[in-house]
């Protein structure tokens, strides 16, 4: 060992020369339709349970002939084993299901002559938690956030012919983070969203944000731009659909905004209408294809567009039995064809950010969107790396999907104990999406006080919508409590019903009766729907959950490793009689046009 420069043997002695700080933050994550080439596709793989790469920096091992290594490698990133990209390695191989800590993936990256006009990066669409990321031996800095994409800056680090990229990702659950060591849906590791390389001009258009002012006159388009270098000039917004060209002027930082007048047709459900933006500064172009509509809420309604509004939602988990949290263009249709059958007009992702495609899919077919941070139970409020890595994941969610008009909420929270630290902690996440984003609204799954049995939760004072999560006829056995409650409350703004059910296990290995069957869950959801009708602040709901999903903390006899909620099986298709009971009741709202 003595020999082994490379070797480190306390924890400290490791840790250290990486950086913690997410490479993203305030960074470059709106793509805007850039080109790409793909890195999909075999990464060489190891799990690495004690870090012995970080320790023996496999990632400064340069390819090398093994006779003319000085040194024993424990590990060699360039050849044997591989994995798919994206994948999570627990439904790779059994012996890696419950595998949780750190895991290598390399792969090469030939690039034919370096354009030294241009600029360099890859992008990550999401790597859970932490991801280091190293170029040819050179740690390049690491992303924190299981569900959101980063970019790394690789310019002035490429060579001409073969290069190397290394990712470290460590899934393991720590207390300091969000979420923290307890949830109830499956601890996936890996990069399982898609990786790419691209180029851009030296001075790129770093973000944009295109939106219907919300004053209530339909009639103002304001865009925000940054650009990142230095501008030749302004920044050329063009909008064809409705005849704007217009140039934005940027001030010393790269910033720039402008308000247009226009009178967009308006995005709802029913008319899901996308206008083609594109934006240009100097040989830097980006596009989107984006809807204009207006949420807001006046007293205990919801209004889209100045008309009421009822969300008819159901909640979704990123989980498949097969491709676990990876994610893909068939899967995401499905979930949204399941959703109209259901006659829905919302879905709840849950409890973390989706796959961008989702919003953009939602977009185009016309759904409404919660969309979430994993701010789930109790995590440790008072810890200030606790506040900023949420900070940062919802920063990066949001900057990744304001444009998407179907994305209505942005959620701050799920089931927190109403704590002081907590209330601190989630209104400052409120104020947050208001600073990046003054065009949707807040909300949390918040809390009732079950001894006075009403609604109360101090967070509702600071946010739009009040997220409800109750279990009545599943974990709160007595029914009449739901009553209670709707009686005995009286907000003063809209609540949205975001979770409710009960398992139901299908097939032979379901009971007949009683808890977990199917008929208790459709007896469950029968008896929800007549006692949540009568309550005239609900403005919504989403059942708990579309699809049965994986979970590590669910094992008796019927569960099997998976929460059972679901209104279709871990399957996709076989649908349980819940799923009939809802979909008679939304569509007997959608028809009485509430
Ligand atoms: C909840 C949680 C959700 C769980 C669900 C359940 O309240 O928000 O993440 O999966 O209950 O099934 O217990």
């Amino acid at each position: 060992l003595a020999d082994n420069a490379l070797q480190a043997l306390h924890d400290e002695d490791y840790d250290v020369p990486f950086n913690t700080q997410s490479l993203c933050h305030d960074g470059l994550i709106f793509m805007g339709g850039r080109a790409s080439e793909s890195l999909d596709g075999d990464w060489t793989f190891c799990v690495d349970l004690l870090d012995t790469g970080l320790r023996q920096k496999w990632f400064a091992m340069l390819p090398e002939a093994p006779e003319n290594r000085t040194e024993p490698w424990d590990y060699d990133p360039y050849m044997g084993e591989t994995v798919p990209v994206p994948s999570n390695w627990a439904t790779m191989k059994e012996k890696w299901y419950f595998f949780e800590g750190s895991a290598w993936y390399t792969r090469a990256l030939d690039i034919e002559t370096v354009d030294s006009s241009k600029r360099q990066f890859l992008r990550f669409g999401a790597a859970s938690y932490d991801c280091k990321i190293f170029l040819n031996g050179e740690f390049l800095g690491n992303h924190y956030g299981a569900s959101t994409p980063f970019c790394v800056e690789l310019t002035g680090k490429l060579k001409t012919g073969r290069n190397w990229i290394m990712a470290c990702v460590n899934n393991t659950r720590t207390r300091d983070r969000v979420p923290m060591r307890n949830t109830d849906w499956f601890n996936y590791g890996g990069l399982y969203r898609e990786v790419s390389f691209f180029e851009t001009p030296k001075t790129l258009i770093k973000d944009f944000f295109l939106y219907l002012v919300p004053d209530g006159t339909y009639s103002t388009l304001r865009a925000e731009v940054t650009v990142d270098g230095v501008p030749a000039g302004a920044v050329t917004l063009s909008i064809p659909g409705l005849g704007i060209e217009k140039d934005i002027v940027l001030d010393a930082d790269g910033k720039g905004t402008l308000d247009i007048s226009a009178r967009p047709q308006l995005w709802s459900p029913e008319t899901p209408v996308l206008y083609d933006v594109s934006v240009s500064c100097g040989d830097d172009h980006v596009c989107d294809r984006i809807g204009f509509r207006q949420i807001e809420r006046r007293g205990t309604d919801i209004l889209l567009n100045g008309a009421p509004l009822f969300l008819r939602g159901i909640s979704v988990h990123e989980d498949d039995a097969i491709l676990g949290k990876v994610t893909n263009e068939d899967d995401l249709r499905r979930r949204f064809a399941h959703a109209r059958e259901l006659g829905c007009n919302y879905l709840r992702l849950a409890h973390y950010p989706h796959h961008e495609r989702a919003a953009q899919i939602a977009d185009e077919l016309g759904f409404l969107l919660w969309e979430e941070i994993p701010v789930y139970w109790a995590i440790d409020f008072a810890n200030p790396a606790t506040y900023r890595d949420a900070e940062n994941q919802l920063s990066e969610l949001i900057k990744r999907d304001r444009n998407r008009a179907s994305v209505v909420i942005w959620s701050v929270g799920n089931e927190n104990p109403d704590t002081d630290a907590r209330l601190t902690f989630m209104k400052g996440l409120a104020e947050t999406c208001k600073r990046l984003d003054p065009t949707r609204l807040t909300s949390a799954a918040c809390l009732v006080n079950h001894a006075r049995n009403r609604i109360e939760d101090r967070l509702a004072a600071h946010i739009d919508i009040i997220g409800l999560n109750e279990y009545y006829g599943w974990y709160e056995e007595n029914f009449d409590d739901l009553a209670a409650i709707g009686e005995n409350s009286d907000p003063d703004r809209p609540v949205v019903i975001s979770e409710t059910g009960a398992d139901g296990v299908i097939g032979e290995k379901g009971p007949k009766s009683g808890l977990f069957s199917e008929d208790y869950m459709a007896e469950v959801y029968i008896r929800q729907i007549a006692t949540l009708r009568e309550l005239g602040y609900i403005k919504g709901m989403s059942p708990w959950i579309l699809y049965d999903f994986r979970v590590e903390r669910r094992q008796n006899i019927f569960q099997n490793g998976y929460n059972h909620k679901g209104l279709i099986a871990a399957d996709k298709k076989t649908k349980k009689k819940a799923f009939h009971i809802l979909a008679d009741y939304y569509r007997e709202i959608a028809a009485a046009g509430e």
